[in-house]
């Protein structure tokens, strides 16, 4: 089998190709990425010399780049967007982009080379839950999104649900919960954390702190995609989750510090994010109960492998913090 990831060099997207290679060794993988601050190679150097992966640098909004990438693929696994809230309120253009015609051009060519097409989206596309309730997204909730980003992520879920309603290509889609693990930008919130506390910098936490984000070990949700790709239904949304069950940004916070021996002096509470979504929790069950997934450790076990990940790589992350952090300024 032959599969295009799109994104291939961001967080998730290299995690995936590193996941895709160790289990399906027979199988290639090309990895389709504009490389834009986000885009870092250096997360695959491991996998740069397999034979059964390549690179190809392209931009999903060029119509004839994407066409000549899909022509002889069997499945299409799209990743690449623009991806942090923060930014997209400092720049919504970019994100309606490349997440919304950036979609549009792949599913056309997906339409015409008839691709399985897999899109990988956000939980974020659902709105805000209010906190000490039960509320859960499902693949039932209703669309709210309410930043630029999540925006422009639920018109790429419409535009993919679309193509598979009107011209018949097999889409599925994922929405997943806020992912952690290796490889991730440290302009995002754990990777920022942990990388300030390094440095000998405070957390920097927005407005009270009491926000809730569904954690989930990144690995898990390549097993996910995994899952759906092999044994899931066109046309299917599923959700995709973590096993947290609300924890507060500032408890995930003194989770870290304790992990580093620190004290809660650490913490400096900063201006809040526009827009800010109160809580997500997702509901898991649909793929659970038709595709076997679940969560694979617990968090705390995560969380600990992610900190010291970081610790020892700071190869890895040094000069992406001085480039990404550049919108904190
Ligand atoms: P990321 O920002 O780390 O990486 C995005 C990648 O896409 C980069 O390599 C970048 O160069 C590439 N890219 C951006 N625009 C492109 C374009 N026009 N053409 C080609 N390549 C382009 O993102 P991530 O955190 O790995 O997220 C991957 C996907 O998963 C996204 O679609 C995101 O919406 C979704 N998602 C992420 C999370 C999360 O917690 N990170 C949670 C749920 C869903
Ligand atoms: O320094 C910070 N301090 C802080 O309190 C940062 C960067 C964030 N936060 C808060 C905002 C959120 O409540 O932490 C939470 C997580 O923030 P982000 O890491 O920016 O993630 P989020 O906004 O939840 O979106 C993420 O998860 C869903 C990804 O960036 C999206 O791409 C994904 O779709």
């Amino acid at each position: 089998m032959k599969i295009l990831v799109t994104g291939g060099a961001g967080f998730i997207g290299s995690n995936f190709i590193r996941y895709w290679l160790k289990h399906h060794p027979k199988d290639k993988v090309i990895n389709f990425d504009s490389l834009t601050y986000a885009g870092h190679l250096e997360s695959l150097k491991d996998v740069e010399n397999n034979p059964n992966y390549s690179f190809v640098k392209g931009d999903i909004t060029n119509q004839e780049e994407v066409n000549k990438a899909v022509k002889d693929v069997d499945i299409i696994v799209h990743f690449a967007a623009e991806t942090h809230v923060d930014r997209s309120i400092l720049d919504p253009l970019v994100f309606v982009k490349s997440n919304v015609i950036g979609t549009q051009v792949l599913l056309e060519a997906a339409r015409k080379f008839k691709t399985r097409f897999h899109h990988v989206s956000t939980d974020e596309v659902f709105g805000a839950l209010e906190l000490n309730t039960k509320d859960k997204f499902s693949h039932n909730t209703k669309y709210q999104p309410n930043s630029p980003y999540s925006a422009s992520k639920a018109g790429s879920d419409h535009l993919a649900l679309a193509y598979y309603t009107t011209f018949g290509v097999p889409v599925t889609v994922t929405n997943c919960s806020n992912n952690f693990g290796p490889f991730q930008d440290t302009e995002k919130f754990m990777p920022r954390m942990i990388t300030n506390l390094i440095d000998g910098r405070n957390i920097l936490i927005y407005g009270d702190g009491k926000y809730v984000r569904d954690w989930m070990y990144v690995e898990d949700h390549c097993h996910a995609i995994e899952l759906v790709l092999l044994k899931g239904r066109v046309g299917e949304t599923y959700t995709v989750g973590g096993l947290t069950e609300d924890i507060s940004n500032l408890e995930l916070a003194q989770k870290i510090l304790k992990i580093f021996g620190l004290p809660e002096s650490r913490i400096e509470f900063v201006k809040d994010r526009p827009g800010h979504d109160r809580r997500y929790a997702v509901d898991w069950s649909k793929i659970h109960d038709e595709l076997g997934w679940e969560p694979s450790k617990n968090f705390d076990e995560r969380l600990e492998e992610t900190v010291r990940w970081y610790q020892k790589n700071e190869w890895w992350w040094r000069g992406i913090k001085e480039k990404s952090e550049s919108i904190y300024k």
